[in-house]
């Protein structure tokens, strides 16, 4: 392993000694050397504004709102008001993938828009908008349809809510509401999460009270099916006996989210883009959260077990058990035919709000180590995996950016006190929630980066070499370009599921062929290796 050639505190120099100094000041408090194990880690600058010039990795609010929480669901017609890019440009990117059965109702391969144009931009969009919500309506006869507001559609002032609500009014049996998820808003996708969170459960939560059959019934949260990684999850919950009433939102029907009050329990996969549902289905129905992680095959393991001992239930338990006894032989054989191979590689990991953390995971069982991570845009609980309980205020109208802010207020979250102020705090009436974040689970001396950007990433590279490099499409070319294996840990690239036992045996064969493979040493044309050649070509 090449891990031991290179010194933290000179790559840290290094990735700020081209900036200009306020920047480096700001960026210095995003990059940290990991000591958490002395807890010794200073606290970590996180869910900031990137600054102004820097080619963040981050995307948008709408994409965060439309593109990750509200477009898995397949029975939901999500209608852009906007210009056409907003849609082309997410249109199946994300490969959350959907199986509606034979006779089920998928709009998932639509791409829906009103395709603002200039007009519509001086003279106002509120027509338009309506004209489409009846077009898509007169076609299709959905359930409900879900519109979502672009940044000109803010900054014009077209109230989409009022058309919305006009709409639900007019059209009788179908559910229309809208998300001001401008993707100005916020500094991050982090905002949509927050606005979709609350319009969902404003909107479409608690309409259905059916009691659905099931003994141990729970909620996924946080889990969009990308490269199929819920229908792994959904047959593990089937051989186990345990009923998924609804998904947020991976493979999603609104009648799940209609239903989903009806549950026993929430497991929280992705902590960062639903945990607003999970507090506010706590809050208003009594249904607690655990959180839950489905990406690696011990993780897995663990995860079943945490949903069966909540249940309390023997024969649940005994089950589960089984489950795990049968489907690890094939896991752990894949495992140690290729740790050969893998044991010592080194990867990093530059990724969303938090498989930075959970991937950790599947590469510690190849025994790889992570020598680098971070989120784009993860808030400070998603590092350091404690937070305080918030009260949330159901009702608050999430088309007031005000609510959003609410997480910054320091004194609802307190992750980095001291055990004794915890405890003061505490008896003061804060309740914390605690589960693992990255910060506690880096090594030593390994680096923690919030919001990396293009420059920093292709520095991070250069001077560390790791053995592969996890991140999202617009850094897989450049760092291939440097030699290095890349991994995209959003869409999987063509690949997955990567989630529960059967992932894990795809993920250790991916990844061993992507870091054993030669190819890398190719890269370099004979002239660029060898001096004397190029002498001979440059006469
Ligand atoms: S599927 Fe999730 S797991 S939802 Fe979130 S924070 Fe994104 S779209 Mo890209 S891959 Fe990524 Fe996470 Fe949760 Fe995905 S790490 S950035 S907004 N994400
Ligand atoms: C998003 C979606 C994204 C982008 C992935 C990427 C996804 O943030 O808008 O940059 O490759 O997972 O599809 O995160």
């Amino acid at each position: 392993s090449k891990a031991a050639a290179w010194n933290a505190e000179e790559v840290k120099a290094e990735l700020l000694k081209k900036y200009p100094p306020k920047v480096a000041r700001k960026r210095a408090k995003q990059i940290l050397i990991n000591e958490a194990l002395e807890n010794e880690t200073p606290e970590i600058s996180a869910n900031v504004r990137t600054i102004p010039g820097i080619i963040t990795m981050r995307g948008c609010t709408y994409a965060g709102c439309k593109g990750v929480i509200m477009g898995p669901t397949r029975d939901i017609v999500n209608l852009v008001h906007g210009p056409i890019g907003c849609s082309f440009y997410a249109w199946l990117t994300r490969r959350n993938q959907t199986d509606a059965g034979p006779d089920g109702e998928n709009y998932m391969n639509y791409c829906f828009s009103t395709d603002m144009q200039e007009q519509d931009i001086i003279f106002g969009g509120e027509k338009k908008l309506a004209a489409a919500i009846q077009e898509a309506y007169d076609l299709f006869h959905p359930r409900s349809i879900a519109v979502f507001a672009t940044c000109p559609v803010g900054l014009i002032g077209d109230d989409i809510h009022t058309v919305a609500a006009k709409m639900k009014e007019k059209l009788g049996d179908c559910n229309v509401y809208a998300f001001s998820c401008e993707g100005y808003k916020g500094v991050s996708q982090s905002a949509g999460h927050h606005i979709a969170n609350n319009q969902v459960f404003r909107h479409i939560v608690g309409e259905n009270d059916e009691v659905k059959p099931g003994k141990f019934k729970i909620n996924l949260l946080g889990e969009y099916n990308i490269g199929g990684d819920g229908f792994e999850i959904d047959r593990l919950f089937e051989k186990c006996g345990i009923t998924c009433i609804s998904t947020f939102s991976g493979n999603s029907t609104y009648d799940q989210f209609a239903s989903a009050h009806t549950a026993d329990l929430n497991a929280v996969m992705c902590h960062r883009s639903i945990n607003y549902v999970a507090d506010m289905l706590e809050t208003k129905f009594g249904i607690p959260w655990i959180k839950v992680n489905f990406i690696g095959a011990a993780a897995t393991a663990k995860s079943l077990r945490k949903i069966a001992e909540y249940f309390g239930d023997k024969k649940l338990i005994a089950r589960v058990e089984e489950v795990i006894a049968e489907e690890m032989p094939a896991v752990e054989a894949v495992a140690a035919e290729v740790r050969p191979r893998t044991e010592g590689k080194t990867a990093m990991m530059f990724v969303g709000g938090s498989r930075a953390h959970h991937y950790k995971e599947l590469f510690n069982e190849m025994g790889m180590k992570t020598i680098a991570a971070g989120y784009e845009f993860g808030h400070r609980d998603d590092y350091e995996g404690r937070r305080v309980i918030p009260d949330i205020r159901v009702d608050a109208d999430s088309r007031n950016i005000e609510e959003i802010e609410v997480e910054a207020d320091p004194t609802r979250y307190q992750p980095r006190k001291s055990p004794k102020e915890l405890e003061a705090l505490e008896k003061a009436g804060y309740q914390f929630k605690y589960y693992d974040g990255l910060i506690p689970d880096m090594d030593n001396g390994t680096l923690v980066i919030d919001d990396l950007n293009q420059y920093e990433a292709e520095k991070l590279v250069e001077l560390i070499k790791p053995d592969i490099f996890c991140a999202g499409i617009k850094e897989k070319f450049s760092v291939q370009k440097l030699g290095v294996p890349m991994k995209q840990l959003h869409s999987y690239d063509s690949g997955g599921p990567y989630a529960g036992f059967q992932g894990a045996v795809n993920f250790y064969r991916e990844i061993d062929r992507l870091v054993s493979s030669k190819v890398w040493g190719y890269l370099k044309a004979p002239w660029q290796r060898d001096p004397q050649l190029s002498a001979s070509y440059n006469y």
